[in-house]
């Protein structure tokens, strides 16, 4: 739960987290990512989940919206594989069917609640239709609220296409990401750091470890500047892949590819490393995972926290029909499964 110890100010005159909220972070986020287990991403925001029902024939609506989020949530073993679940907002405030609002119920049941905090993609102004992230705006107050309604950890996405970044905006979203890292320390959460370099297109391998690279390095130079202690952040990233539309490369060489970036640009202090999927098929983000984790010596904790790739499949199985439910349940548990044994 959060931890509300007495806050020191530094000698810049910054607010900081105290040692015992430090440690209190720190064990969340090494929670977040060991012991085999993943974060679920179920944090669709409501024009995303919306079409996504659409696109299975099922009318999209709250209450559809909760009952496919209930459905993930109560997965009879989803536990075992799965530490955390991030949610929406909407969901976040929803209620399960027994009227237990989302966040309590996750706790119950073992897995720590998120909440995806960013307000989605706008483009950034003059830089050829990059995006920058929103949603800095009263965060803090936001912040407090979902501590107080349980929230152990929150996320935020940058997105960056291979396309359009340059270090301009590299830069801009890595600032706006670390002061939402900053802000989620104060409030005694954990902030899930994710910096998506998209896989949309038909770039090579070094294409995208050249943006990986520069996203990363970015980020963690203004984490540094933003005071944000490493030991109480999780870091997710993609996997370092050519675009899904050129030629396939063999799933050691995108580890390996990963590999060499994140040691590059991510110091030993972070925690853990939850990747997300981006889109790549499930098989595939199961076997870039079981060759990253085989490599010795990593200095972090490696795992997913997938979204897509975890389920697809389910939604597709439940169409909607209450009589799905249990087959969709079994379909999201045996992804979870796979990826957990990678
Ligand atoms: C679940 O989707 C998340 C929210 O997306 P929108 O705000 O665009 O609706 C997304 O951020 C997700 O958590 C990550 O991208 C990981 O999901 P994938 O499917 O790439 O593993």
């Amino acid at each position: 739960m959060r931890t509300t110890g007495r806050r020191r100010r530094n000698l810049e005159g910054m607010t900081t987290t105290t040692p015992t909220e430090m440690s209190t972070l720190a064990e969340t986020a090494r929670q977040m990512t060991s012991g085999g287990r993943g974060v679920l991403a179920a944090d669709e925001s409501i024009k995303t989940m919306s079409a996504r029902l659409e696109a299975e024939g099922i009318p999209a609506g709250d209450v559809t919206r909760r009952d496919y989020r209930e459905l993930l949530l109560t997965a009879d073993g989803l536990p075992d594989s799965v530490s955390g679940i991030i949610l929406s907002d909407e969901t976040f405030g929803q209620e399960l069917s027994d009227g237990r609002p989302f966040p309590l119920a996750a706790r119950e049941l073992g897995i720590l609640p998120g909440i995806k905090v960013d307000t989605g993609t706008t483009p950034l102004p003059g830089q050829g239709g990059a995006l920058i992230t929103e949603g800095l705006d009263r965060l803090g107050t936001r912040l407090a609220s979902y501590a107080g309604r349980g929230a152990a950890f929150a996320k935020w996405r940058a997105v960056f296409d291979v396309t359009t970044t340059n270090s301009y905006v590299a830069r801009a979203n890595a600032h706006a990401l670390a002061r939402y890292a900053a802000l989620c320390q104060e409030h005694g959460i954990v902030p899930i750091v994710e910096p998506e370099v998209l896989c949309n297109g038909d770039h090579a391998l070094a294409v995208s470890a050249e943006t990986t690279g520069l996203a990363l390095a970015s980020v963690f130079e203004e984490l540094d500047r933003a005071g944000v202690d490493l030991t109480g952040i999780v870091l997710k990233p993609n996997f370092v892949t050519p675009g899904l539309d050129a030629p396939a490369i063999p799933a050691g060489d995108v580890a390996a590819a990963t590999y060499e970036v994140l040691l590059d640009t991510v110091p030993a202090a972070v925690p853990g490393i939850a990747f997300l999927s981006g889109g790549h098929p499930t098989a595939d983000v199961c076997a870039f995972l079981s060759d990253l984790i085989a490599i010795p010596e990593r200095p972090w904790h490696v795992t997913f926290s997938f979204g897509r790739a975890l389920v697809s499949d389910a939604l597709r199985t439940w169409a909607g029909a209450p009589a799905n439910v249990a087959a969709a349940q079994q379909r999201l548990l045996d992804n979870c499964r796979s990826a957990q044994s990678s």
